[in-house]
């Protein structure tokens, strides 16, 4: 799939509008789908809808839009007989919807476009997955490179990959996505001269391809199992896991929160691995923060099964904080996604908070309406300084929450327990008296416990 994108190709992007999906869903699935396409570095030149029953036919589109998107590519148009995939099968169901497809078109085609000098597009993107065989047709008919929405996603994943796991991960999603998709030979019309010798090579290709996915699982088990190990060190740790929409601005508030130099960047998924730091100033005892992959509608399957271990942080944590772009008008669905995906991959019942991030972006009245709204959210923006003040003092609340506050005598001549319980404790009150410290410490009662216990205090 890389090999065959150019430097900055014009994209055209199409949708199809089906019956189950309602008008502003499908434009904001597409505008959604425009910015993906543009942090892949494409131009976008043209958007273009049609409304369909449903995104099975062979060609998706119905004939007549079929030929207008060739206006965009140059391409012929149609797809000749002999290259249809799944020939037969395909010509039948040609025939079959072709009245639907009419009925359909009529309200979706625009005379005018006809006579104005289109863009050129040297990329059609789908706002749909396609299955192999459309994507063939569509090539065929259209001459030019054919991407799904699915497609782009995994190739934005596999360029911001960084480390062994994810880069593992992504490879998986990519050759599993890519498997089917495989073809004969290099494309257009010698396609069908794949018969014979040239589909055994495709088989060979396409088991080479399972025997490298088989190799690369095992390869990412054992990358899991050493962050596994790291992941228990920390599980007694006090923890907040950032989640939300690509882009919410959840590294802008890790950042925030911890003054680290994690990686900020207006591009949807900018981040694909968990980073854990502690907050600072730090804490007694310390609290993590991780931030963690960002959520999309329709994310690939293969790639949500991929990405369930580096939530797994997520899973764990003691907070969660959702962050959602208040900025962004269709934040209503982002949090639903990401409400979703979390059950998908079995959060439930873990203390959370909203977080309304860049409210900087919001007028007086969107911000009281956001307020009146969601009275629990937090109204925020991660570039406030005073903001992140509060938003540290609501996660320290939530972990003091089910602490205990407590007189602890810690004698002069037992080594060890002050240090012990200023890195675990937090210390309210000290005095200091003729044979120790009497500290009051608010601490969990787990800890207080274990301190109890090591130093044998009643
Ligand atoms: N105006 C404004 N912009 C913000 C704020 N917080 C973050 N941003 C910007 O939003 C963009 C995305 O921020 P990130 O922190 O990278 O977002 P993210 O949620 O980590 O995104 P992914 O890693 O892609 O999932 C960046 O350009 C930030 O500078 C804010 O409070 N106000
Ligand atoms: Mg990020």
């Amino acid at each position: 799939m890389k090999s065959t994108i150019k430097e900055k190709p014009r994209a055209l992007l199409v949708a199809i509008k089906t019956p189950k999906v309602s008008d502003i869903d499908s434009e904001e699935s597409l505008h959604e789908l425009e910015r993906l396409v543009t942090t892949l570095g494409f131009d976008v030149v043209a958007k273009e809808f049609q409304k369909r029953p449903n995104t099975k036919n062979i060609t998706v589109v119905g004939e007549g839009k079929l030929k207008h998107l060739a206006e965009y590519t140059g391409g012929p148009g149609i797809v000749e007989r002999g290259n249809f995939a799944k020939k037969s099968k395909a010509a039948l169901k040609i025939e079959e919807e072709k009245n639907v497809d009419e009925a359909f078109e009529a309200d979706s085609l625009d005379p005018d476009l006809d006579i104005i000098d289109l863009p050129k597009a040297d990329i059609v993107v789908f706002d749909c997955d396609l299955s192999p065989a459309q994507m063939r047709n569509l090539e065929s008919a259209l001459g030019v490179e054919i991407l799904d929405r699915s497609g782009v996603i995994i190739e934005i994943f596999s360029r911001h990959a960084r480390t062994r796991a994810a880069k593992l991960q992504v490879e998986i999603a990519r050759l599993k996505y890519l498997a089917p998709r495989l073809r004969e030979t290099g494309g257009g019309s010698e396609r069908q001269a794949g018969r014979g010798s040239g589909e055994s090579s495709l088989e060979l290709d396409r088991r080479n391809i399972r025997d490298r996915v088989t190799e690369l699982k095992t390869e990412l088990l054992q990358v899991q199992k050493e962050q596994e190990g790291r992941r228990s060190v920390r599980s007694d740790q006090l923890s907040v896991a950032l989640i939300g929409y690509t882009n919410a601005g959840k590294s802008s508030t890790m950042r925030a929160l911890t003054g680290s130099e994690v990686l900020v960047e207006d591009k949807l998924f900018a981040t694909l691995d968990t980073t854990v730091r502690a907050l600072h100033p730090e804490t007694h005892p310390r609290i993590l923060i991780s931030d963690t992959v960002g959520f999309i509608k329709k994310l690939p399957h293969d790639l949500v099964a991929s990405f369930k271990s580096t939530l797994d942080e997520a899973l764990n944590a003691f907070l969660l904080l959702y962050v959602v772009d208040a900025s962004d008008p269709n934040y209503p669905s982002q949090l639903e996604i990401t409400k979703e995906v979390l059950s998908q991959v079995g959060v439930k019942n873990t203390q959370s908070y909203i977080i309304f991030n860049k409210s900087d972006r919001l007028t007086e009245e969107e911000k009281t309406s956001l307020k009146e709204n969601f009275p629990q959210a937090i109204v925020m923006s991660s570039r406030n300084p005073d903001d992140i003040k509060k938003l540290r003092e609501i996660i320290l609340s939530a972990f003091e929450k089910d602490m205990l506050e407590e007189d602890v005598f810690a004698a002069y001549n037992v080594t060890g327990i002050v240090g012990d319980i200023r890195s675990n404790m937090r210390v309210i009150k000290e005095s200091y008296e003729n044979l120790g410290v009497r500290l009051r410490v608010r601490a969990r009662p787990a800890d207080l416990h274990r301190l109890k216990k090591k130093y044998h205090l009643t």
